[in-house]
This record gives structure tokens, sequence and C-alpha cells, in this order.
């Protein structure tokens, strides 16, 4: 049998990069509660993504949480259902009712066309994904958001480093979230981070994520604890120093993929767009089972007997999670449930080499 393949692989710096980076903590016993390394990441990921008001949260989830809890918004958030359960999780958590809009066939993205109906009086928000690092139509979003008075915060969990019209991911609306979760491009184990485009936002969390604690020592309000440790910065410092590399590594692989899939009847690839600069986070194939003769779940099948995992990344849709006891239909956004069951993300991952992606597509060929 082949060599196993996962869907991911999280990238490493060298060992000896990463002791020497954490070496002076055992110096200092400093390990928490905004060091040296969470300030100097903080300003390097400032530099690299070209954003102002970056704070570094414990996971990319909780970043998302206290966005929503500094920003005060409640009642209702226009969201996708299509999506990693953390956005809708977020916003359930937050005690917000999550109304789901229906994505775009083309880029899985939220139709903004289909927004201003879902908006009611109770709307504060709407809270959109780039999905596999694919933006959304912020220009119309925006337009709406003016409109009706609303916040626009991005789930920019699969986004880092992307860019449109030379503008970073993270300048987009009100807020964004990164996830540095250890699968994603850009990893510190575990981490995250929110963007604001108002400081005071930024300054809010800083007392958020230490329990409320405010610079005069009194409790403003029931925060909660989310500050990134010292070795997850460090490891952050040291991933950003390779990250040119990474994503040039991924995108070969990407390349690679497209020359074998591009022309697959029944195989539909992510679509680029000449504005958007990659940083190839995903490599999600939809799968139409009338033209290509399977379906996506025999292609999974497929891969898996083939020591392969792919992952059908993103089904079942977040409005069908039990929590909500059938309340949502996923008949109600039909190109988001036609998409879910037809998606399967590839393996991709810094390192993936030709021959592995050749070993792949031979596999989904062959079918
Ligand atoms: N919003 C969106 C749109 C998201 O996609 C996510 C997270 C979030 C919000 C929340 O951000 P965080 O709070 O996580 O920062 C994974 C990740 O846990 C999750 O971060 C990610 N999205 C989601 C799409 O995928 P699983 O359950 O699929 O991961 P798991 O453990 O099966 O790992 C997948 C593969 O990755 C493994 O087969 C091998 C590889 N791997 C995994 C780990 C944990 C590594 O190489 N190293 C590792 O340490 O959820």
């Amino acid at each position: 049998m082949d060599e196993k393949v996962m869907v991911t692989r999280s990238s490493m710096p060298d060992f000896e990069e990463y002791t020497r980076e954490i070496k002076s903590l055992w110096e200092t016993r400093w390990l928490t509660n905004s060091g040296v390394k969470h300030r100097e990441l903080e300003e390097n990921l400032c530099r690299y993504l070209k954003v102002e008001n970056l704070n570094l949260c414990v996971n990319g989830h909780q970043a998302l949480e206290a966005i929503i809890e500094v920003m005060g918004l409640k009642g209702e958030a226009v969201t996708t259902p299509f999506t990693f359960t953390s956005t809708t999780n977020s916003i359930v958590r937050k005690g917000l009712k999550p109304v789901f809009c229906d994505i775009r066939e083309d880029d899985f993205t939220i139709d903004a066309d289909k927004i201003e109906p879902l908006i009611t009086e109770k709307t504060s928000a709407i809270i959109p994904v780039h999905v596999y690092g694919n933006i959304c139509q912020y220009e119309k979003i925006q337009k709406i958001a003016d409109k009706y008075g609303l916040k626009v915060i991005y789930d920019a969990a699969h986004a880092f480093g992307v860019t449109v019209d030379s503008v970073g991911a993270g300048s987009l609306g009100d807020a964004s979230m990164f996830s540095f979760h250890a699968t994603k491009v850009f990893h510190t184990i575990e981490g995250g981070c929110a963007i604001f485009k108002d400081r005071a936002f930024y300054d809010k969390l800083n007392e958020y994520k230490n329990f409320g604690l405010g610079a005069d020592g009194e409790i403003e309000f029931a925060g909660s604890n989310i500050k990134m440790n010292e070795f997850s910065a460090a490891m952050g410092i040291c991933n950003l120093r390779h990250i040119g590399q990474s994503v040039s590594s991924r995108k070969q692989a990407v390349l690679r993929y497209r020359e074998n899939l591009e022309n697959v009847n029944g195989i539909r690839l992510n679509a680029e767009r000449e504005n958007v600069k990659s940083n190839y986070a995903y490599f999600p194939i939809v799968v139409d089972p009338e033209k290509f003769g399977k379906t996506r779940d025999d292609i999974f099948t497929a891969l898996a007997e083939n020591n392969i995992v792919a992952r059908k990344y993103f089904y079942p849709l977040t409005s069908q999670n039990k929590e909500f006891g059938g309340a949502y239909s996923a008949s109600e956004t039909p190109v988001a449930n036609k998409i879910a069951q037809r998606v399967l993300c590839l393996p991709l991952y810094e390192g993936l080499s030709n021959d592995t992606v050749d070993r792949i597509c031979g596999v989904i060929k062959s079918l």
C-alpha cells in the first residue's frame, strides 16, 4: 500500500530555529499574558498583512466570539451555512440568531444579491466567510451594510495573506477573524486574531481577553481569558519567516492538480480571479454526478481505499446542526445545499509532491 496521504499537514520550521526562538523563555520565565513574543508577532503580522489593530487570541473561534461581544452585536446576523461550524457556533454562543443566506455557485461565498430580503429590524450584522480563501463580494456587502446601518464581520479563517485589488483581506468590513490553527496556511499551533477598523475595539478586546481587566486594575466587564501564549507566538514568528516558501509550494501542487483535472468532464475546480492573490489554502472540487458518472462520495471512498484522506469540507450545512432541531430547511439555501452534497477537498499542504498529486488524480480519473 502507498504511503498514507492526509488532507493536510502542518508546516514546521526547523527544530533548531524554533528552539532558538523559545530559548529566552527559559531565562525570562515569562510564558503568557501578552509577553515579548506576543508583541513581536502582532507587529510582524500587521506589517505582513498591511493592517492595523490586529489582536492575537488563543484561536480563531474565540477571536470571532470576542469580536461579536466587544462590538456589542445583538439580535440577528445574516450569515452563510456553507462553512465550518465555528462561524455559526460563534453567532449562537453569543446569543444571536443566525439567518442563513444562500451562496454563489462559482466561488461558494455568500450571495450578496440575496442578503437584503433577509434583513429585519433585529439584524445587527452580516457575517460572511471568505471560504477556501475566496473573497466575498465585499463592495456589494458593504453597500448593503451602509444602507441598513449594519456591521460587517468577516470570518477570514481561510484567507491569511490573500489580497484583492492589492488590498489585504483583513482590511475589509468592520472586523475580520483569521485562524492560525495547525491545519492553516500560517499557524501558531492553535491561535487566531481579530482585526478591527476601529482602534477602540482593539483596546476593548485587550480587556476582554484578560478577564475584563482595565488599565486601572478595575474589572470593566465580565471578560474571558483568550490570550495567546509565548510558545504559540514563537511558532508564529518562525512560520511567518517562511510563509513565502510555504505558499509557493502549495501553489505548485495546485497547478499540478489543475493540469490533471482541468478537463475532466463533471469535475469543477475552484474559480480563480485575476484581481485576487491566492494563498492556496484548500483545493475543493465540485462533482457533477450526471456528467462524471460517479458521486462525490464515490470519489471519497475510492481515495480512502487508496490510503488518501480527502475531506467533505463543508458538509453538512451548519443550518442542519442538531441544536436547531430542524428549524432551518436545507432547501432554503438550494445552492449551498447542492454544493455541500458535491464538494470534496483534496489533500493540500506545503511539500505535497507532484507524484502524490498525480497519484490522487489518477485514482479520480480511473473512476
Ligand atoms: N471559521 C472557519 C471557516 C474555519 O474553517 C475554522 C477552522 C474556524 C472558523 C475556527 O478557527 P480555529 O478556532 O480552529 O482557529 C480542522 C481545524 O481544526 C479547524 O481549525 C478548521 N477550521 C477546520 C476546517 O478543519 P478537523 O476536525 O477537520 O481537523 P483534523 O484534526 O481532522 O485535521 C485535519 C488534518 O490535518 C489531519 O488529518 C492531519 C492534519 N493535521 C492536523 C492537526 C490537528 C496536522 O498535520 N497537524 C495537526 O496538528 O478541523
